[in-house]
Formats: structure tokens, C-alpha cells, sequence
């Protein structure tokens, strides 16, 4: 699900400023919604960053999210946020800058709805990424969910025209369309067409997604190098801090390795 090459991650800078750890899975060439999030909030550098890959042993987040999914947010006080609408909910409560959440009214509901349409395209991409790797992949599965992408890209064609300014919606289209890039890259199985490009015949979402990268909360961590130690040990310690800070008892080094005990 991610690559071994983004455990050389360069260490987050400054610990003492950081008020918060997300927890998240540094997939090359994503465009994460936290994280874009974080950099327009301006909290970025409040967040100590800690890559996971929930696939691989030793890094299971399991002991402070019961989903064990990422992203997952802990605040200092041991609150863990989960549910990447709730993380990035929070992230912009945080912000001094212009929300990314309009306050009320038809543009509020329009942002939550392109927020659901880019959200639910993303989790059907992962949905077939994981199929493609079953022995053998179920047709049906390709069948059922491909024409949801294909209309779904077809509404955010109509909406690229009518966008304003830069919300919460887009940030979740910059993580469907970034993440649908990768899968259709690597290849899924009919009825996705081999080498399919959602930019062909949709001009404005094309110009939409060739204007938005230049956007520093895009730039700072789209195709770079990830921030944040990539180690399982590092993942361990950093869970620990939480479960302590929680007032949990957290069990010796030991037994590190996969998971925490805690008691
Ligand atoms: N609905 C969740 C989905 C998050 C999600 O699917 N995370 C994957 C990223 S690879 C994960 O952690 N998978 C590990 C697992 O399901 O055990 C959200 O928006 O935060």
C-alpha cells in the first residue's frame, strides 16, 4: 500500500512547537486531504508527522484507534480524532486563516457534497485496488463500482466550472483524483479501460487540477519526500506517547514489535 523507500523520511524539525501527532500512510504521489488541510490551516508545523503502513507489522495504530486505520489525529491530552472528515474538520477549527468550511447556506451544503462525491470516489478506487490484488479478482466488483467513478468524474467536470476560491471539497477531489491517478497507473481490470485518463474530455477539471497543484499546501508534500520518521519503532513510540499521555500503562519494550499492550 506504500513504499519502503519513505522510511529514509526526513525527521520532523522542531518537536517542542508540536501540539498534535498525525498518524497517516505517506503513499507516493497522494495528494492527502489532512495534509493539505494542515498547510492551509496553518498548523502544519504544529503536527509531528508519523508515517504508517497499516499492512506491515509494527505499525499497527490499533492501540489508540480501534479501526486501526489512518490518518488518525492525537492531541496532546490523548484525545485521538479518527475519520479523516473528522481530523480535517478539526485541522481547519484550528485555523486563523479563511476556513475551508463555508459558514452556512447553499455553499456550505455544495462544499459537503463534493466533500462526499470526491470521498466516496476515493474509497471506491480502494476498493478495487484491493480487489485487483485477490486471486482471482471478482469481475463483479470492477462491474459495480467503475460507472460510480465515471459519473462521479462527470459531476466534478460540471463543478469545476463553478468553483470559488479553495474549500474543504476540493481538498477531498485533489485526494479522489490523485489517488484514482495511482490505481489507473498501476492498472485495474475491465470495464476500466486500459491507460484511462480522467482528464480526457473534462477541460475544466483538467484546469482546475493543473491550477490547484501550484497551491503551497499541494506543493509542500505532493511527489516530495515524506516528513516525519518512517520506522516501525519510531510509529511504536509515538503510540506510546499517546497511550501515556491517556494515563495508560504502556508494557515493556519487548513486546514493541507488533503491537502495544496495554493494561
Ligand atoms: N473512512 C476512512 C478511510 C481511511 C482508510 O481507508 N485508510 C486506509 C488507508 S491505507 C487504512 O488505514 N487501511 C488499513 C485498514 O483498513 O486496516 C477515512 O476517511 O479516514
Amino acid at each position: 500500500m506504500a513504499k519502503r523507500k519513505s522510511t529514509k523520511a526526513k525527521p520532523a524539525a522542531k518537536t517542542a512547537k508540536k501540539t498534535m501527532k498525525l498518524f497517516y500512510s505517506p503513499i507516493h504521489g497522494f495528494i492527502h486531504k489532512a495534509l493539505v488541510v494542515a498547510h492551509e490551516a496553518g498548523v502544519w508545523d504544529q503536527i509531528e508527522f508519523v508515517p504508517i503502513y497499516p499492512m506491515r507489522d509494527g505499525y499497527s495504530v490499533a492501540a489508540i484507534n480501534p479501526l486501526h486505520k489512518v490518518p488518525t489525529l492525537a492531541l496532546k491530552d490523548g484525545t485521538v480524532l479518527y475519520g479523516s472528515q473528522t481530523i480535517v474538520e478539526y485541522l481547519d477549527s484550528l485555523s486563523k486563516n479563511k476556513k475551508l468550511y463555508p459558514k452556512s447556506g447553499p455553499a456550505r451544503w455544495n462544499a459537503l457534497r463534493r466533500l462526499a462525491l470526491a470521498d466516496t470516489v476515493f474509497e471506491v478506487a480502494v476498493v478495487m485496488a484491493l480487489e485487483k490484488n485477490e486471486n482471482p479478482p471478482r469481475a463483479s466488483v470492477f462491474a459495480w463500482h467503475w460507472p460510480k467513478v465515471e459519473r462521479a468524474l462527470d459531476q466534478m467536470e460540471a463543478d469545476a466550472g463553478k468553483l470559488k476560491g479553495f474549500d474543504v471539497g476540493q481538498a477531498s477531489t485533489l485526494h479522489a483524483l490523485s489517488y484514482l491517478d495511482r490505481q489507473l497507473n498501476k492498472g485495474l481490470m475491465a470495464p476500466v479501460p486500459d491507460g484511462y485518463d480522467w482528464r480526457n474530455g473534462r477541460s475544466k477539471l483538467t484546469a482546475w487540477w493543473n491550477k490547484v497543484l501550484k497551491r503551497p499546501s499541494v506543493k509542500a508534500h505532493f511527489n516530495k519526500d515524506y516528513v516525519g520518521v518512517g520506522t516501525a519503532e519510531f510509529a511504536q513510540q509515538q503510540i506510546a506517547e499517546v497511550l501515556r499521555a491517556q494515563g495508560k500503562k504502556v508494557a515493556a519494550a519487548a513486546s514493541q514489535k507488533v503491537d502495544y499492550q496495554v493494561n
